[in-house]
């Protein structure tokens, strides 16, 4: 399988899961800061994926498969003992879903593109900082609770709030009011797998 990935991007989240799922994926950079975004093997990514976004799954059949959360159910339940998803049908699947949903509408579309554009104006980014401010507060009330999103174990949901959470130091996003994110996003960053992912892509380390 091959993922497309772009460096500081979502497609993080799909890369960590395939780590910790044991699944080695063959790689390839897209420029997402540059229009048209081009691969790394010079082609125009729009021909790859339409949507012109990352992250992509070139599945082994040939197809092509998008969304981030589609990606990470679809590697993580290819291990289905590794522990990340909880067993279709079971109750804490639809746990999972939630949090999925909550990261990719709440989250993830609050920081990106709106913190990531300064040109979008100064109203538009502290309403998009306020929301995000909301939905982090309810994170950190459960961190006080549960030591990872679907309880005591890392999963799929923690791979992809780890990955938009962590743009909070790109993005001017203050995570002191809330101590408990913090831990927990130094306890992910700490993960071998997590680690090897980063630096596949090209991310910056935290020292371990
Ligand atoms: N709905 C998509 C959104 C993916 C997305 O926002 N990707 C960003 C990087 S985090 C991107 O590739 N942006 C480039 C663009 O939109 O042109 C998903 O959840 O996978």
């Amino acid at each position: 399988m091959k993922l497309y990935y772009a460096t500081n991007s979502c497609s993080l989240s799909p890369h960590i899961i395939a780590n910790e799922a044991g699944i080695a994926l063959e790689l390839e950079r897209v420029d997402i800061g540059r229009s048209p975004h081009r691969t790394e093997a010079g082609q125009d990514f729009a021909a790859i994926n339409p949507k012109g976004y990352v992250p992509a799954l070139r599945l082994d059949d040939g197809s092509l498969l998008t969304e981030g959360v589609a990606i990470a159910l679809y590697l993580a339940d290819h291990a289905p003992t590794s522990g990340l998803v909880p067993a279709e049908g079971t109750p804490a699947r639809y746990r999972l879903l939630e949090w999925l949903a909550y990261i990719s509408s709440e989250l993830h579309k609050s920081y990106s593109p709106w913190l990531f554009h300064p040109e979008l104006g100064e109203t538009a980014q502290q309403a998009a900082r306020a929301k995000v401010a909301m939905r982090l507060a309810l994170i950190e009330q459960h961190l006080g609770e549960h030591a990872y999103l679907l309880g005591e174990h890392f999963g799929a949901a923690d791979a992809y709030a780890f990955t938009v959470i962590g743009w909070s130091k790109f993005t001017g996003v203050d995570l002191a009011p809330f101590p408990r994110i913090g831990e927990y996003l130094q306890r992910i960053a700490a993960r071998p797998h997590v680690r090897a992912a980063m630096r596949a892509q090209g991310m910056a380390l935290a020292a371990a």
